[in-house]
């Protein structure tokens, strides 16, 4: 058992006191990524965005969204001041809860920065909570998060959120699209991450993503492509971590570039973008 925190980090969002200036931030973001997400973003995520009703103007009311993701797949929203400690992460996760942070980027950042706002957190987060499957997987990832805490092994499933829920890519229906909260949620990675030469595209690999750094500060050097939610959530919850934990403590990461023999490669990079 992990502890239960004292503190939950949570805060009223407040969502009386936005500004119009804030709400206009909101309303010229969710109108960039909304032009051209529909022939580039998963099904899945684009169905959120219809089911939970985000095309309504302002920055969303938790309580009233909250009502409606309840409804879909029984996850719920609550508002943070900015990161919390992991441990509080997980536990909000493996209970349905996802932390959201209140606050808005200013009209000078729309492009970049580096706390989760109320734009990443709720653009690029609820659409995909509202989907069953991965709803599920949010929740499993939550667990597997706790447990991962106590055998040392935090910095491997760190990864793989950061190579799924956040700058994950998935095959559908012949083509690559886009479900990571990281990338929907920017315009620059949108058409990057699907588009450019510079990056490796590599099909999913639990172990191998795991043994993967990553970058936080620009776009990244490799994206990884899940065959399908279902396929990505039964991995998680039949995979035992623990002997993959064990495995990898004995073999070296790998950089965000790096190819290997057992990769399958659906795109090598040029790399011309990150060097
Ligand atoms: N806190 N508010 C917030 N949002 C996150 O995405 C987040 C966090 N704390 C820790 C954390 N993520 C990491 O544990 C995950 O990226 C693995
Ligand atoms: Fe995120």
């Amino acid at each position: 058992m992990t502890e239960t925190p004292t503190n939950d980090f949570t805060i009223p969002q407040n969502w009386s006191r936005y500004t119009a200036a804030e709400h206009a931030v909101w309303d010229t973001l969710f109108a960039r990524q909304v032009a051209m997400l529909p022939s580039r973003a998963s099904d899945a995520f684009l169905r959120g965005v219809d089911v939970l009703r985000l095309s309504k103007p302002g920055i969303p009311d938790f309580v009233e969204l909250s009502e409606r993701l309840m409804a879909a797949t029984g996850w719920r929203l609550v508002a943070v001041p900015g990161l919390v400690p992991d441990a509080v992460f997980f536990d909000h996760l493996a209970n349905r809860t996802f932390v959201a942070g209140n606050f808005i980027r200013r009209a000078d950042q729309l492009d970049y920065l580096e706390e989760p706002d109320v734009f990443h957190d709720v653009f690029g987060h609820v659409p995909m909570l509202a989907d069953p499957v991965f709803a599920d997987y949010m929740a499993a990832y939550g667990r597997g998060g706790q447990r991962a805490g106590s055998l040392g092994a935090l910095k491997r499933l760190a990864r793989l959120y950061w190579y799924t829920v956040e700058f994950g890519l998935i095959e559908e229906a012949g083509a690559l699209r886009i479900y990571g909260s990281g990338i929907v949620s920017s315009r620059g990675e949108s058409i990057f991450a699907l588009d450019d030469p510079s990056p490796n595209r590599i099909g999913f690999d639990l172990k191998r993503v795991m043994q993967t750094e990553y970058r936080i500060d620009d776009y990244q050097q490799s994206y990884f492509v899940i065959p399908s939610f279902d396929e990505l959530l039964r991995l998680t919850v039949e995979t035992d971590f623990a002997p993959l934990y064990a495995a990898l403590e004995g073999e070296a990461d790998l950089t965000p570039a790096d190819l290997t023999a057992n990769d399958r490669i659906i795109t090598r990079g040029t790399q011309a973008y990150a060097t």
